[in-house]
């Protein structure tokens, strides 16, 4: 057993009371103008945007420190086809009878099908893995925990930082997505968690008239 070794917390930092309350309003305001996007323009964005939001996603606390999580990130065309294609493939399936009635009920005030032109539009895919397990130095498994919670909280993350950024971003979740695998080269132990879009909306682009519910309804003080 590793014995713990502690340092200062040297990176909190206290506001005035005033400021604290503006910090939180600012940042919950910004939030509320985030709006998934699914028509994305192809102009570029550069890779050490990317790169930031990255890093922004990797400080997410998680189970054990593990850090589970591994993000590709895709701007080669090519490879942007090929996974739009594989895609589109799943998709297809999906839409055409895979889904339950209900579900495609469910999917219904937002517009989708199984037609996925912004994998190869938008400038950027992030393709987020989960780690089930750790490899050791001697090639044994080391067990991770929590490990859907960690990777979520990441997402998270990276979907506020790209937000922040002034980026558009759409959470894809073509199913299912093992043809992540073997197209970007990870192992099977990591399991494709999501698929980030990241560009500039499209010149007039639309999102559905969809409602974000009130703290009322989604928060309970005791
Ligand atoms: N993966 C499909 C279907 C889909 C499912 C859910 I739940 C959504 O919130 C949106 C879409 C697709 O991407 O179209």
């Amino acid at each position: 057993m590793t014995t713990p070794t502690f340092l200062p917390l040297s990176t909190y930092r206290e506001y005035p009371l005033d400021e604290m309350r503006s910090r939180a309003a600012t940042f919950s305001n910004e939030m509320q103008r985030r709006r998934t996007v699914r028509e994305f323009s192809n102009r570029a964005v550069p890779r050490t945007i990317i790169e930031d939001c990255l890093r922004a996603a990797g400080t997410a606390p998680s189970g054990a420190n593990q850090q589970p999580w591994h993000f590709v990130a895709v701007q080669d065309i090519a490879l942007k086809k090929t996974i739009r294609e594989a895609a589109e493939k799943e998709e297809h399936t999906f839409y055409d009878g895979r889904a339950p009635r209900a579900w495609l009920d469910a999917l219904a005030p937002l517009g989708t099908n199984e037609h996925k032109p912004f994998l190869e539009i938008a400038p950027w895919l992030i393709a987020i893995f989960a780690r089930s397990y750790g490899v050791a130095d001697d090639g044994s498994k080391v067990k991770h925990y929590y490990v859907q919670e960690s990777v979520g909280i990441a997402t998270g993350l990276l979907i506020a930082a790209v937000h922040t950024a002034g980026l558009a971003s759409l959470t894809h979740t073509p199913s299912p997505m093992n043809f992540l695998n073997s197209l970007l080269g990870r192992p099977s132990h990591e399991r494709p968690f999501l698929l980030l879009v990241v560009g500039y909306p499209e010149d007039g682009a639309t999102v559905p008239d969809i409602h974000r519910q009130p703290l009322e309804s989604i928060a309970t003080f005791m």
